[in-house]
């Protein structure tokens, strides 16, 4: 028998030199992740969200938004629009934000008694608020930034709604509503979004220039069920922007409302912090004079 034997040294110089491919290979998979492989950093923005329940207070506002046209807030949710002919409302945050990546997860139902139903949703990222009467589901024409809109009617009778799509406006592009924006979007999904058992869900997300909108049917009520409708890269969106939803009714109606809106800054982990933390005792200090001050609002409501 022929046996194959590396002498001493070859081998030690062989397991040196695999050892040193190995370490190599590890740190160039780790600079790659650092990029775009490892998980953000998220912080719950709540200046960008609203939910149940006391989502609007007694006064009918909602904190940290506003609200028009014919959109009507409760303690429950928002309806931007009801199911009556040519409504369009909208709300939007008033504060622009100041994070560069984000994630809103927003819950919502669209209902009518028709088979058919109009006009839809449309969720907003733009660089100013597009207001609550405008020819786009509410929103103003040419906008700067980005729409996922939920598109109940079939306009261009192409028998491909209701449909979910991405449009990405530069400030240049005039909303085709009788063609339904075929020519316009980014990407889409056809999906049937209207009366379902549970609440629909969209979870957008825009990170390093990635848009990824993933949909929950409300087939179920499991968080588990949500499914990839969107990805786009290259994305660019204004740096800093509004949140909003409207929506509109035509010559058909559905009751179009927001349960929730929920916003996540997302930070890539390495990079500057999004502010300098304040020591503890600060921050707790900090907070207790909010919670005081909302105490005190609130004391205020129930005195009147
Ligand atoms: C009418 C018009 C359209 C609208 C449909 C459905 O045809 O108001 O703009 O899309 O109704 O509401
Ligand atoms: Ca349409
Ligand atoms: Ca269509």
């Amino acid at each position: 028998m022929v046996k194959f034997q590396l002498t001493g040294g070859q081998g030690l110089k062989m397991a040196a030199e695999v050892r040193w491919l190995l370490l190599v290979s590890a740190i160039i998979l780790a600079i790659a992740r650092g990029n775009d492989g490892s998980a953000p950093h998220r912080r719950f923005e709540y200046k960008y969200s609203f939910k149940p329940p006391y989502l609007a207070q007694k006064d009918g506002s909602v904190p940290f938004w506003q609200y028009g046209g014919n959109a009507i807030a409760s303690e429950e949710n928002v309806r931007i629009a009801p199911s009556l002919r040519s409504q369009k409302g909208g709300i939007w945050s008033k504060e622009k934000t100041s994070f560069d990546w984000w994630e809103a997860e927003v819950t919502f139902r669209v209902t009518g008694r028709g088979r058919v139903g109009a006009d839809g949703l449309a969720f907003w990222y733009s660089e100013s608020p597009g207001g609550h009467d405008g020819p786009v589901f509410g929103s103003a024409d040419q906008w700067n930034g980005l729409g996922v809109i939920f598109d109940s009617f079939d306009n261009d009778n192409k028998h491909n709604n209701p449909y979910i799509m991405a449009i990405h406006n530069d400030g240049t592009k005039v909303f085709d509503h009788q063609n339904d924006g075929s020519t316009q979007l980014l990407a889409g999904c056809l999906r049937d979004f209207r009366n379902k058992p549970f609440p629909t869900k969209a979870k957008i997300e825009y990170y390093q220039h990635v848009l990824t909108v993933h949909f929950h049917s409300g087939m179920t009520n499991n968080d588990e069920d949500y499914e990839v409708c969107i990805r786009a890269e290259n994305v660019v969106l204004p740096k800093y922007g509004y949140f909003g939803l409207t929506a509109a009714t035509g010559g058909l109606a559905d009751d179009h409302d927001a349960l929730s809106f929920l916003t996540t800054s997302l930070h890539v982990p390495g990079q500057s912090p999004p502010t300098i933390p304040l020591p503890i005792d600060a921050e707790q200090e900090k907070l207790a004079h909010e919670y005081e001050e909302y105490q005190k609002k609130l004391d205020k409501q129930r005195e009147e």
